[in-house]
């Protein structure tokens, strides 16, 4: 059974880090371990997609696991703040991964946009549909159509790892950016 599950575990792997589709324009880079003190909310790397059809957004993090098993609380979330229109300041839209806690624990990926925290498009974990989000060991994915953030010519892109380590909104909370120094340069439109 353990070598069953690795097999599977190692073969989602793969799917997460796949290259970007012909037409996709990648923006990736690294992001220091050891920058905040919890291992399971450190960034160690960062890659966004903006493909034909989707926008495909990638983290990895020092150390893994399963959000539903192992994320303290709602609070903690990986948050990408995508910016559509350059000439405002901040992102226009957030892209979250969290967890909601209902009969059971579950890993949502959910597209909020700013200005009036309008609910764009959702994913839930090992739920198939136009709108995906997954872990696999310590990579996390979250992929949506290009219309959930108005299906903008360029984006830019920056990841938080925003990890709560007290109950919701008490004690301390660290914040892991990626990139460190601002959002990415802007992600070209599909060819
Ligand atoms: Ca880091």
């Amino acid at each position: 059974m353990r070598r069953l599950f690795l097999a599977v575990s190692t073969g989602l792997l793969a799917i997460l880090l796949l290259a970007p589709p012909a037409g996709a324009e990648e923006v990736q880079g690294n992001d220091p371990p050891g920058d905040v003190p919890v291992a399971r909310g450190d960034l160690t790397f960062f890659g966004a997609i903006h493909g034909p059809a989707r926008v495909d957004l990638r983290v990895r993090t020092l150390m893994g696991g399963n959000p539903e098993n192992v994320w303290p609380n709602r609070a903690t979330r990986i948050r990408w703040r995508l910016d559509t229109v350059f000439a405002a300041p901040g992102p226009e839209y957030y892209a979250d991964i969290v967890i909601a806690t209902g009969v059971d624990t579950v890993m949502f990926g959910k597209v909020r946009r700013v200005s009036d925290n309008h609910l764009m498009c959702s994913a839930q974990n090992h739920v198939p549909g136009d709108n995906t989000v997954a872990q696999a060991s310590n990579v996390y994915r979250f992929r949506f159509l290009r219309g959930c953030i108005g299906a903008p010519l360029r984006f830019r892109a920056r990841a938080t790892f925003i990890w709560d380590g007290g109950r919701p909104n008490v004690g301390p909370v660290f914040t892991d950016f990626a990139p460190d120094g601002g959002p990415t340069a802007p992600i070209g439109t599909p060819a």
